[in-house]
């Protein structure tokens, strides 16, 4: 090798290590800003993740004869223990009722509020916690028995409404009255069991609630589902987010992008099926960040590279969630309506995985 040669060498030797060195201090500087979590410590020190629910509202969270909670909500639950703990089943479910569900939160006994919870400007300012964003776009709706002959809300002048408190449905139903100059007489009942038997014996004519609910409601507790409709008015919107408290910035990053790691993964066609082997052999860049080949997502998160591959396998995409516990099939048997990706009708749409 000629001394020009070996200079060359030498220089580009040089150029390739501050190179390199860039590269690593780029890669380093994602891992920096990811804060350690003192919820993620708490929860692997536990050795399980505690997700506040409901007390039973099917196709969001129902717990089953034997005690097995399923639903949407629940699903979420499951998504972010197989992201922090490796394993979805590591989930301890703490029913909640509307009233006591943030003075839970903010107690810190709950790691995570995924409870059919509307998203409103006082509650995300003023409860001290963060709305992690929208898992299902609901609206407030009337559920009538067919026999009172109304098909429209409009029609509802001196009903008696059935209404839970602590919910965001009193003050609609207050709104909705007064704005189109009718009158109502509430009937308000803490316990949800307690209010479906007063509405399904007669004690109320309307039960106000997110549509879902009502769905839910029929579908399981009306003695006759034809005999009971939802009236065709949505008075509010209601999307409805899991919640955790605003002390612990790094959680609700995972919580966030954990929830938009299952619209992603509908979107770029990544399933319970096929997550494995993409994985493996996905050509696809988007893909490859996604499931952790192309390192940055997981590191930035303060997770390991496996997390989305985890969740997928756990839960699958936000696509196969709602076709098991809410779409046509189920016995709520809800379209996707505004809960199809927004390429395809709907508003989910997560902001890009790089
Ligand atoms: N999305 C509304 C309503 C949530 C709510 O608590 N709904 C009631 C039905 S009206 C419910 O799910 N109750 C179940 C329970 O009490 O366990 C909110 O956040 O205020």
């Amino acid at each position: 090798m000629s001394p020009s040669e070996t200079r060359f060498n030498a220089r580009f030797i040089v150029r390739l290590a501050v190179a390199a060195g860039l590269a690593a201090t780029a890669w380093l500087a994602p891992q920096a800003a990811s804060a350690a979590s003192p919820t993620v410590d708490k929860i692997r020190a536990r050795g399980e993740l505690v997700c506040g629910v409901s007390q039973g509202s099917a196709g969001l969270s129902l717990p089953d004869s034997s005690g097995r909670w399923s639903g949407l909500d629940v699903d979420y639950c499951r998504a972010l223990a197989a992201a922090v703990l490796g394993d979805g089943e590591k989930v301890r479910f703490v029913p909640l009722s509307s009233a006591n569900r943030f003075p839970v939160l903010q107690s810190g006994d709950i790691d995570v509020l995924a409870r059919n919870t509307t998203w409103t400007v006082t509650r995300d300012a003023s409860l001290n916690a963060l709305f992690v964003g929208t898992l299902f776009y609901d609206g407030q709706g009337f559920l009538v028995p067919k026999k009172l002959g109304v098909t429209s809300a409009r029609q509802l002048n001196g009903a008696a409404v059935c209404v839970q408190p602590g919910t965001v449905n009193e003050q609609n139903l207050v709104d909705y009255f007064r704005a189109n100059a009718m009158t109502f007489r509430p009937v308000v009942i803490e316990s949800l069991p307690e209010l479906e038997a007063a509405f399904y014996a007669g004690r109320c004519d309307v039960y106000l609630s997110d549509a879902s609910t009502l769905a839910a409601s029929r579908a399981n507790r009306a003695p006759r589902v034809e005999d009971f409709v939802i009236l065709p008015e949505r008075i509010q919107k209601s999307p409805l987010s899991p919640v955790v408290r605003n002390s612990d910035p790094a959680w609700f990053q995972i919580a966030r992008w954990t929830l938009n790691l299952l619209i992603e993964a509908e979107e770029t066609g990544i399933t319970s099926a096929n997550v494995d082997q993409l994985r493996t052999s996905s050509r696809d860049p988007n893909i490859r960040r996604i499931l952790g080949v192309t390192p940055g997502v997981a590191e930035a998160l303060g997770l390991d590279a496996e997390w989305a591959r985890r969740i997928v396998k756990a839960v699958g995409n936000y696509g196969e969630i709602y076709q098991r516990n809410l779409g046509p099939g189920t016995r709520l048997n809800l379209e996707r309506g505004q809960n199809a990706l927004w390429n395809q009708g709907g508003l989910l749409y997560a902001p890009p995985f790089q």
